[in-house]
């Protein structure tokens, strides 16, 4: 018998390429669409077949998604959850299929690690924990108070609960520091807008910082701050996460104080995991993205050789 007779799952018989199918959360970011981007021309370098479906930011048209994925006994199911809860059941059907599933980017809260072969992905904790760092340094000689607004992601996602939490653990060490409102902005520009513009109303010019989970949002933010007759990142001093183009045109317009990485460039690293999986070798259970942090300061520098 031929050696790809042997071997488990659909043959690894050179000619047909593996199939991944891929349940995308939706395209409400920058960051999203270049995460998107990302895993599409990774695919097609890898001459890997995708099957990509958006979600719309819906957890019930990923379950659908993947439970189609199932039915077309796709090779390799790859996703990043809206949020962390509520995937056992599926995740189970597909371990009965036997078919590998990947988490991408985002994480899920199951107890049974078995039902992923692996998670890739930022460390959304250490991302908050460095925007709490950059502004306990950038607050050093005031004695404050320091009321802080903050816009979180999407209600019950891994980024939103994370990048909320390291934020928090840093901050806590100065009472000086206070967050006066939190409300989710759902990581769009439209919705950071909407709910900055509330904050003001409410807050004014009390606020002395705004804490965006992520760049889309503070854009939004920035324009309500303007309409309000103040100055963003002056008058209110702005920290947002990703690291995408529009924060970066922010910065260089001294909008924007700060922006920490999160790189949505996973398609190559999912691609190779992916051969890897459907080799029988075996992968680590978490791989971490390398992340940096880019004030305001280096952004004219910086901008040139970003890739998203
Ligand atoms: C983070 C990713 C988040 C981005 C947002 O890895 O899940 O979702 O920070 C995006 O811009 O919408």
């Amino acid at each position: 018998a031929s050696l790809a007779a042997l071997l488990p799952g659909r043959a690894l018989s050179a000619d047909k390429p593996l199939v991944l199918g891929f349940s995308q959360v939706g395209a409400e970011s920058e960051w999203r669409t270049a995460n998107t981007e990302s895993i599409k021309s990774a695919a097609k370098d890898a001459g890997i077949t995708l099957k990509f479906s958006d979600a719309q930011q819906k957890q019930e048209n990923q379950i659908k998604a993947i439970r189609a994925f199932i039915a077309q006994k796709v090779d390799v199911i790859a996703f990043s959850p809206v949020v962390e809860s509520g995937w056992e059941t599926v995740l189970r059907e597909a371990k009965a299929a036997k078919i590998p599933v990947v988490l991408t980017d985002r994480a899920v809260n199951a107890k049974d690690d078995s039902l992923y072969v692996t998670f890739i992905g930022s460390d959304f904790t250490e991302e908050g924990r460095k925007a709490g760092r950059w502004l306990v340094d950038k607050m050093k000689g005031n004695a404050g108070p320091i009321n802080i607004v903050e816009l979180q992601g999407t209600v019950g996602s891994a980024p939103a609960i994370d990048r909320k939490k390291g934020f928090e653990e840093i901050i806590a060490a100065d009472p000086k520091f206070k967050i006066i409102r939190s409300q989710t902005g759902d990581f769009t520009r439209a919705k950071g807008k909407e709910v900055m513009e509330a904050f003001l109303k409410a807050e004014g010019k009390k606020i002395n910082v705004l804490y965006a989970h992520n760049d889309d949002m503070a854009i939004g933010a920035i324009q309500a701050i303007e309409e309000a007759g103040m100055k963003p990142a002056q008058d209110i001093t702005i920290i947002s996460i990703d690291g995408v183009k529009g924060a970066f045109e922010a910065m260089i317009a001294g909008k924007l104080n700060v922006s920490v990485e999160c790189s949505p460039l996973l398609g190559p690293q999912l691609m190779a995991i992916i051969k890897d999986i459907k080799a029988g070798k075996s992968v680590p259970k978490r791989i971490v993205t390398e992340e940096g942090i880019f004030p305001m300061e280096v952004a004219a520098k910086e901008f040139p050789k970003r890739k998203y």
